[in-house]
């Protein structure tokens, strides 16, 4: 199991910062059920587990916050039992609160949402759909323009997954973000990580959104559940950003001696986000550092 949940994580079957999250969670839990060895085999065991699924995606810290919250009692076990029920009372924890999150970002994040307005999105972020969905709901008379996110087209799953809620959804090319920005309100979107400093890391052309939103007065609205803040930054370590196939962006067959690039997350700056909505309550990018230190787990 946790080989196939590593594998769709690569291959993007199962994609979102907060669903790979939750699916290596599951994934350890599945693992630590499964092992019928003795304690130190279940030690190695959980720890190949950690290393294959950190290796999948680099860029989305949600992923390694979890697997830490997952194993973090693991070293005070005693036994082969002990051990095996920290793994899975903290993998459902996880996704619990994970869970939980988004639907608290949803109500938080719909407040910031005012009645009449136009919303840009970019990508597919479940958080900033749970806040989208949630106004609606809320009776607000709302609509959003997404961009349709080249190469994966992640802006696909949001306009089917809006229009099936009823919400009114126009589907938009990446390069026409600034052209519509001018009849936009506010830009909700998403984060795969939030550094230290409150800068976000989220799908490539993010940045893009939030200068185009800049140029246009449109506040931008981050939907990030906490554990989705990199505790590395802390310490001024750079967030990697993941470098996907070519292939993904057009056949390297049909462009000899072209080089294709393909990375798949940019940086927006701090002060481009006028506010980055968690489970926890709303914060200023520059509180990002106090998020860190108040509820992630080893954060020093
Ligand atoms: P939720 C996605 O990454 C997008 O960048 C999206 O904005 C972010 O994760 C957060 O998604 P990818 O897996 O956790 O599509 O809000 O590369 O669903």
């Amino acid at each position: 199991m946790l080989e196939e949940t590593a594998r769709k994580i690569e291959t993007m079957e199962i994609r979102g910062a907060g669903s790979i999250a939750r699916a290596a969670a599951q994934a350890l839990k599945g693992e630590a059920e499964a092992h019928d060895g003795d304690l130190h085999g279940f030690r190695d065991a959980m720890d190949d587990a950690r290393e294959r699924l950190l290796d999948t995606r680099p860029t989305a810290v949600s992923l390694e916050n979890a697997v830490r919250h997952v194993l973090a009692d693991l070293k005070d076990a005693e036994t082969l039992d002990e051990a095996r029920n920290t793994v899975v009372e903290r993998a459902d924890e996880f996704v619990e609160h994970s869970r939980e999150a988004v639907k608290t970002i949803g109500e938080y994040g719909a407040n910031r949402i005012p009645d009449g307005a136009t919303v840009l999105t970019h990508c597919h972020s479940s958080a900033s759909l749970s806040a989208i969905e949630t106004a609606h709901r809320d009776g607000k008379e709302i609509e959003v323009v997404a961009a349709e996110t080249r190469p994966r087209m992640q802006g696909h799953i949001t306009v089917r997954q809006l229009s099936d809620a009823g919400v009114p959804v126009t589907l938009i090319v990446d390069g026409a973000v600034r052209l519509f920005m001018k009849q936009a309100d506010i830009v909700v979107v998403g984060a795969d990580t939030v550094a230290a400093n409150g800068a976000q890391i989220n799908k490539v052309g993010t940045s893009t959104v939030a200068l185009c939103a800049r140029e246009a007065r449109v506040p931008v609205v981050v939907c990030a559940e906490t554990y989705k803040f990199s505790p590395d930054t802390v310490h001024g370590e750079l967030v990697e950003i993941e470098e996907r196939d070519p292939g993904e962006v057009a056949d390297p067959e049909e462009f000899p001696g072209v080089e294709i690039r393909n990375p798949a997350f940019d940086a927006t700056p701090p002060r481009y986000v006028d506010a980055i909505v968690t489970e926890r309550g709303v914060v200023s990018p520059h509180e990002a550092h106090h998020v860190i230190e108040k509820y992630l787990e080893d954060s020093g």
